[in-house]
C-alpha cells in the first residue's frame, strides 16, 4: 500500500484510509494512513496463485496485526480522508464496551495470544505415557518472544521451543513434550511478545474489561483432560 500511496499522492490533512469492499453490504472500514505506510498489504495473489474468490479475488487487504475484520475483500475502494469514516463496522460492531458504559472503539491491534491446538477440545488421548503439546501464539504488537506450557492448570509453568520461523505479527508455532500420567488436569499456554505484553488470565481481563470482552479476548486458552482422555474446554 505505500507504493500505492505513493502514486497517488497524499494531502497534507489526510490522516486515514477508506477500504471498501465490493461485496452486497460494501464492508468497509477506516485505516490510520500510518498504518496504510507502514505494513499493509493490497494483495491480489496468495500461495502462488490468484486470490480465491472466496478469499477476495482480484484484491484484497491485509492488515497485518489488527482485527480480521480490516482484511477488506473484493477491494473496490481506497480513499483518503481527514477523519474516520464511522462506517457500520467500526459504530455498531468492533466497538468494546466496557463495565462503565463507555465503549473503545479503533481498537484495531490483537494482542499477545495462544492456543494449544493438540490436544484440544474433541479430541482424546487414546492411553497415558508421551505426548507431543503443539500449539500456534501470535501478537499484533510484533515477534513473540517465548511461550510457556502449564500442564497443571497454571501452577508450573514451562518454556516451550518455538519451530520454525518467528516473524513480527505472524502465527509461531510452539512445541513441548509431556509425559501424561493419566489423571485429570488442565493444559494451558501463555504468550509474551517483544513489546513486553504477556498473555493474561480469562480472570483478570475480565476483571479490566468486563463481560463484553469478545473481538480482543486474548486471554488463556484452559483445556480439561479427563481421565478417560477426552479433551474439553474449560472456563477458568
Ligand atoms: N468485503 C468484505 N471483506 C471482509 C469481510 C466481508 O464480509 N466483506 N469479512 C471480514 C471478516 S469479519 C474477516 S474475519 C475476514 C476473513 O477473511 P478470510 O475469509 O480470508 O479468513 O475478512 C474480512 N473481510
Ligand atoms: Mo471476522
Amino acid at each position: 500500500m505505500p507504493y500505492i500511496l505513493a502514486e497517488t499522492g497524499i494531502k497534507a490533512d489526510a490522516r486515514w484510509i477508506l477500504a471498501e469492499g465490493a461485496d452486497g453490504a460494501a464492508m468497509s472500514r477506516s485505516i490510520p494512513l500510518a498504518k496504510g505506510l507502514d505494513d499493509v498489504i493490497v494483495a491480489y495473489a496468495q500461495n502462488g496463485e490468484a486470490l480465491r474468490p472466496e478469499q477476495g479475488y482480484p484484491l484484497r487487504l491485509i492488515c497485518p496485526g489488527y482485527e480480521g475484520n480490516m482484511n477488506i475483500k473484493w477491494l473496490r475502494r481506497l480513499k483518503l480522508g481527514q477523519y474516520p469514516f464511522y462506517t457500520r463496522e467500526e459504530t455498531s460492531k468492533y466497538t468494546d464496551l466496557l463495565p462503565d458504559g463507555k465503549a473503545r472503539q479503533f481498537s484495531f491491534t490483537m494482542g499477545v495470544k495462544s492456543v494449544i491446538v493438540r490436544p484440544s477440545g474433541g479430541m482424546k488421548l487414546s492411553s497415558p505415557g508421551l505426548q507431543e503439546i503443539n500449539g500456534l501464539a501470535w501478537s499484533g504488537h510484533g515477534k513473540i518472544t517465548k511461550v510457556h506450557v502449564s500442564i497443571d492448570g497454571g501452577k508450573q509453568w514451562t518454556p516451550a521451543r518455538l519451530d520454525g520461523l518467528v516473524l513480527d505479527k505472524c502465527l509461531t508455532r510452539f512445541t513441548l513434550p509431556w509425559v501424561w500420567n493419566g489423571q485429570k488436569t488442565i493444559l494451558q499456554s501463555k504468550a509474551y511478545d517483544e513489546a513486553g505484553n504477556v498473555q493474561e488470565t480469562r480472570q483478570v481481563l475480565r476483571a479490566r474489561y468486563g463481560d463484553n470482552l469478545y473481538y480482543h479476548n486474548n486471554g488463556i486458552q484452559s483445556w480439561l483432560v479427563s481421565e478417560s482422555g477426552d479433551i474439553s474446554n474449560v472456563f477458568i
